[in-house]
C-alpha cells in the first residue's frame, strides 16, 4: 500500500510561480510515489476578505491551473475542502486539545494578523487546527508545503500525538516534505511571493505582462548603475533563473553579472523569454480546461466522493475512542 500524501492550496487569488516551484511541482513529482489528495481549501480562504461572487470562479481555477500544471485527476484526488463537511467536524475536536498559547506563536497568524488588522477573526487564529484536521482526517502521512507552512505541520504532528496520548493511538505523526524553492521572494524581493499581496508572476500569465512585471522586479538594490557590478548571490531574480533558465545560461550570468558584463535589463529578458517558454504548455492546457467547467465539476465530486467515504471512516473511529457514540 503507497503512504497517503496530503497538501492544499487556497483559492485566495491567482496561483503563482512561488506556489509553483515552492509546492505544486513537487506535488507532480510525488504523485506515483503516494496515494494522493490534493485539496482547494476554501473554507481556509475565507478567513480573509473576500468577494462571494469570486470563489467559483477562484475555486475552478485553482482546479484547473493545477491540473494543467501536471496533476493528473487520472493518478491522483482533488477535491473541495467544504464538500466534506468532516474536516470542520475533526478541527472542532482538535480545538479542545490544542493549547491557546500553540496558536498565538504562529507566524503565519502574526503576519496575517497585520496584515488584516480589520478583520482579525478567530477563523484566522485556529486555521492551523483546521489545517491538522486535513491532514488526519485522511491519515496524511507526508505534507509537500513551501517553508511558510512548515510550522504549522509541525503543529500537527503536536495535536496528533496529543489526541494519540488521550484517546488512543489513531493517527500518523505527518511530516512536511520541502521542494528545491521553499520560499520564493515576491517582485519586491522583500516579502513572500503570496497570492494577497499582489507581488507575483500567475502560472497563467500572459507573456506581455510577465516582461512587463519583470522589467519592475528588484535586483540586486547595491548595483544602482549599469557599470556598477552586481551580486546574483543577492539577487531575487538570479534565484528565479535558477528554476526557469538554461544550465549554460545560469553559469554565464553568475559570472558575467559580476563583471558588470551583462546589465538587468538584458538579464531579466533572458529570464522573461525562459519563463515564458516554461509556462506556456501550463497556459495553453489551462485555457482547455476552464471552458471545459462540467469536466471540472466532475473531477471535484469524484474526488469528494473518495474523500468523504475516507472521512467518515476515521470519524467513527474518532468518535468511537473519544466516547462519542
Ligand atoms: N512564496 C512561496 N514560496 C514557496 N512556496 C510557497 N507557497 C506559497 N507561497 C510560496 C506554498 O504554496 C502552497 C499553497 O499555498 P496556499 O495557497 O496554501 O497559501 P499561502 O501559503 O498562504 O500562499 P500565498 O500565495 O501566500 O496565499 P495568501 O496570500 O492567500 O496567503 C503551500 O504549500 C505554500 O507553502
Amino acid at each position: 500500500m503507497k503512504k497517503r500524501l496530503f497538501s492544499g492550496i487556497q483559492p485566495s487569488g491567482d496561483v503563482h510561480i512561488g506556489n509553483y516551484l515552492g509546492a505544486i511541482k513537487n506535488w507532480v513529482r510525488l504523485i506515483d510515489q503516494y496515494d494522493c489528495l490534493f485539496c482547494i481549501v476554501d473554507y481556509h480562504a475565507i478567513t480573509i476578505e473576500y468577494d462571494p461572487k469570486e470563489m467559483q470562479r477562484r475555486i475552478f481555477n485553482a482546479a484547473a491551473v493545477n491540473i494543467a500544471a501536471g496533476l493528473d485527476p487520472e493518478k491522483c484526488t482533488i477535491f473541495v475542502q467544504s464538500h466534506v463537511p468532516e474536516h470542520t467536524e475533526l478541527a472542532w475536536i482538535f480545538n479542545t486539545i490544542t493549547p491557546i498559547g500553540h496558536l498565538e506563536r504562529m507566524t503565519q497568524f502574526k503576519d496575517k494578523s497585520k496584515q488584516h488588522r480589520e478583520n482579525i477573526n478567530a477563523g484566522l487564529f485556529t486555521y492551523p487546527v483546521l489545517q491538522t484536521a486535513d491532514i488526519l482526517l485522511y491519515k496524511g502521512e507526508v505534507v509537500p508545503i513551501g517553508e511558510d507552512q512548515v510550522q504549522h505541520v509541525e503543529l500537527s504532528r503536536e495535536i496528533a500525538r496529543k489526541f494519540n496520548m488521550r484517546y488512543g493511538e489513531i493517527f500518523p505523526e505527518p511530516q512536511e516534505i520541502l521542494s528545491e524553492a521553499p520560499r520564493i521572494m515576491g517582485l519586491d524581493g522583500k516579502t513572500k511571493m503570496s497570492k494577497s499581496l499582489g507581488n507575483y508572476i500567475s502560472l497563467v500569465e500572459s507573456p506581455e505582462s510577465i516582461w512587463k512585471k519583470l522589467s519592475t522586479a528588484v535586483t540586486d538594490e547595491n548595483r544602482k548603475r549599469r557599470t556598477d557590478p552586481g551580486n546574483p548571490d543577492i539577487c531575487n531574480l538570479f534565484t528565479l533563473h535558477k528554476h526557469f533558465s538554461k544550465k549554460e545560461q545560469i553559469e554565464r550570468i553568475n559570472i558575467v553579472c559580476r563583471t558588470a558584463e551583462i546589465g538587468c535589463i538584458e538579464c531579466k529578458k533572458i529570464l522573461s523569454e525562459n519563463m515564458v517558454e516554461h509556462l506556456t504548455p501550463i497556459c495553453l492546457k489551462y485555457e482547455r480546461l476552464i471552458k471545459n467547467t462540467d469536466s471540472l465539476v466532475n473531477i471535484l465530486q469524484t474526488g469528494a466522493k473518495r474523500c468523504r467515504r475516507m472521512a467518515g471512516e476515521t470519524m467513527i473511529e474518532v468518535k468511537k475512542k473519544m466516547g462519542l457514540v
